[in-house]
């Protein structure tokens, strides 16, 4: 494409049903805004779009399971969705919802054009239901065994797995996800969208190279569904939640979610120009637009096959540039799961690390997973922070402003002579816009990150070599010049750090006196106009702070602190412990064991004994070796509970024992009896005891 006009960047939108966790900064929201606030900064015309997706089954099922209404749903997580974005600084142009008129008139639009140019299949066909819920079952309203690669818990409309597109019916072994019953067949008319019809036109548009710059991931997905043939796709539902059929027949029926959400980009940009005078048909229809989507794997047959194919059916729209998916981000080794409560909830980690967005912005952006899935761990966030952001960055600003104010009280020194590690010092800083660039435009944010990195590296490297706290003493013009260097550096840093560090790169505006020109109140116009510095500028500009400019005076704020390992050993525990809790509160309830008469539970002896002694047993982490007195005896009994207690919180306890238990050996001690324990909802084992004291021997019957 010729330079773009104009560039339209899109944001998958988030399902309603839940707040959004670091895999979903991590693998859309980052980089997106890493994109749009490039583009902004080189001047470019941006609409950065997204909004809540607010229809399909998953809101309707935790409706359901919470016993309010789809709406009550939406409403709430719409809010907390769009407090963390804004809290993050992802700088949406609009975040919309797709239960907005304004959608819901677009969508049915969409469809009626598609309708009226006779582009729907109109076809009665046999889908599952479920008797004893009345209720068709599309989507996650039905699971299954995904027939292209044997993914067990694959949903009716798509397997997360190998991330293809699916319609129910093909589900091997579908259970239905309201009762658990398998589903009957039951006749009702849907209109389909004949992708086959467009295999031609997306072999064309993808395969024949013209598509040789999306990512491999992205491309190699695209590529095996064509080439495996693609289906007529339903895009209506037997559902009462989401926007209505507005075709005659289509009483009782809705849009599909996933015809319907992509369709929100549109409404989304729409309501955005409306309130910004501006008009919306450019960013969707004009040629020199370029449209980037920025999505998760397992929305890339949406984006790349079934949205593409419906703007192509509708005809007046351009079709995306680029799609540049990024692969899943796990933690600590495991699947992020809403399900399982195994996130790192935005607003956990706000409360946890205030004001640190940018630690979690630059953490999830070095290690993306963008050709791959990663894993996210706490210590790896510690040692980005630790290792990159304060000792490389932070401690270079740190260093030139604490010094700029030593010896000039703030003043930007006039340089003398360059040397000629200056003038390399000062090529390679201008070298860096187009350095970092190259990577953005090639959506390698991870690799775009380091470069910046490495800028900071040069910095503390300049100013390591040249040493201006021991020239100060003997060469004062030398020691100007290199504090007059290294402001440069630290202005270069300020500008190109803006789109990975925003809230950094604020401060660091801040710090220099640049004139803030964003929320930010800016301070008295600066001499030389820095409010508008631009990326280029950074490459173009011979100087970005003049001398006699004044910085900021006095001791500056610290860009970053350093994260303690007890700070991360505590974001372990509350991992493992949201985990217990969250396998307690959905455990299973063990069913009823065999009954047994009167007479067996006679045959059990059970006392109330007191713990006289414990000790760890050796090379075990789960056994406690006790002394008990059960009024009867005192007794050897060796007990599974170390991971729960020490030796010392068990001396002195009054216990319920088992007292007529055959004796066995375990790990050579002889073990004469068993103390009844149960477990908390967090997985630690309590006793179950009298809870008043009571004689030792005392029978529990
Ligand atoms: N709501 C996100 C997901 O599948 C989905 C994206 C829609 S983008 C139009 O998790
Ligand atoms: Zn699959």
């Amino acid at each position: 494409m010729n330079t773009p006009k104009r560039y339209t960047i899109t944001a998958a939108l988030p399902y309603t049903n839940g707040p959004i966790h670091i895999g979903h900064l991590a693998g859309v929201y980052v980089p997106a805004d890493i994109y749009a606030r490039f583009k902004r900064l080189t001047g470019k015309d941006v609409a950065f779009i997204c909004g809540s997706d607010e229809h399909g089954v998953p809101i309707t099922i935790k409706a359901k399971k919470e016993g309010v209404t789809p709406q009550d749903i939406v409403d709430k997580f719409h809010a907390i969705i769009k407090t963390s974005f804004e809290d993050f600084g992802i700088t949406f142009d609009n975040y919309s919802r797709t239960s907005a008129k304004i959608h819901h008139d677009t969508a049915s639009e969409f469809f009626k054009t598609l309708y009226d140019k006779h582009e729907f299949v109109e076809e009665v066909t046999e889908q599952l239901y479920d008797e004893e819920a009345n209720q068709f079952l599309a989507d996650r309203f039905v699971t299954g065994t995904c027939p292209k690669c044997g993914n067990e818990d694959a949903y009716g409309d798509q397997c997360e797995s190998c991330g293809s597109s699916l319609n129910a019916t093909e589900l091997i072994n579908p259970k239905s996800a309201i009762t658990g019953n398998s589903p009957t067949l039951k006749e009702t008319k849907h209109w389909f969208l004949p992708l086959n019809k467009h295999e031609a036109f997306l072999r064309e548009w993808i395969l024949k190279g013209h598509k040789k710059d999306w990512k491999p991931n992205v491309y190699g997905q695209v590529k095996s569904w064509i080439d495996d043939g693609l289906r007529p796709r339903a895009v209506t539902r037997d559902l009462d939640w989401g926007i209505p059929v507005p075709v005659p027949g289509g009483e009782g029926k809705v849009l599909y979610v996933w015809f319907d959400a992509p369709i929100g980009y549109i409404s989304a940009t729409k309501e955005w120009a409306e309130r910004e005078g501006k008009d919306w048909e450019p960013y969707w229809k004009d040629d020199s637009t370029k449209l980037v989507h920025f999505i998760g794997k397992d929305n890339i047959v949406f984006h790349c096959i079934i949205f593409p194919s419906m703007l192509k059916a509708e005809g007046s729209y351009i079709l995306p540039d680029n799609v540049p998916a990024n692969e899943f981000l796990n933690l600590e080794g495991n699947k992020l799961s809403t399900s399982k409560n195994w996130a790192v909830w935005l607003p956990d980690y706000l409360k946890d690390f205030p004001n640190q967005q940018d630690v979690l912005r630059y953490a999830l952006t070095a290690n993306a997973p963008e050709s791959k899935d990663n894993d996210f761990t706490w210590n790896d966030f510690q040692a980005r922070n630790n290792n990159e952001l304060v000792a490389i960055f932070g401690n270079f600003i740190n260093r030139v402003v604490v010094l700029t104010n030593k010896y000039y009280e703030g003043v930007v020194p006039k340089p003398s002579e360059y040397s000629e590690v200056d003038k390399e010092t000062l090529a390679a800083v201008k070298a860096y816009p187009a350095v970092i660039e190259s990577s953005i435009e090639r959506y390698r944010f991870r690799e775009a990150s380091q470069e910046l990195m490495n800028l900071a590296r040069l910095g503390n490297k300049y100013l390591a070599d040249e040493e201006p706290w021991k020239l100060i003493k003997t060469d004062e013009e030398r020691t100007q010049t290199i504090m007059f260097v290294a402001l440069q550096i630290a202005s270069a840093l300020a500008v190109l750090s803006e789109p990975f560090l925003p809230f950094t790169s604020n401060k660091l505006k801040k710090i220099l006196r640049f004139a803030i020109n964003d929320s930010a109140v800016p301070t008295e116009q600066s001499s030389n106009k820095q409010d508008t510095i631009l990326w280029h500028d950074i490459a173009t500009k011979a100087i970005i702070l003049p001398s006699g400019h004044t910085i900021q005076q006095g001791k500056p704020e610290l860009l970053f602190t350093k994260i303690e390992d007890q700070t991360i050993q505590e974001q372990l525990d509350k991992l493992e412990a949201n985990k217990r809790a969250n396998e307690a509160a959905n455990k299973e309830v063990e069913p009823q064991k065999d009954t047994i008469t009167f007479d067996d539970f006679t045959k059990l002896d059970i006392r109330v004994g007191t713990i006289l002694e414990a000790e760890k047993m050796p090379k075990t982490k789960k056994l406690l070796v006790l002394k008990v007195d059960t009024g009867i005896d005192t007794r050897t009994i060796v007990s599974g509970i170390a991971e729960s207690f020490t030796p010392e919180e068990v001396i002195g306890k009054q216990v319920t024992v088992l007292v007529n238990l055959a004796p066995r050996k375990l790990r050579g001690v002889e073990s004469e009896g068993m103390i009844l324990m149960t477990e908390t909802p967090e997985g630690k084992l309590v006793f179950v005891n009298p809870n008043t004291s009571v004689n030792n021997g005392l029978q529990v019957s």
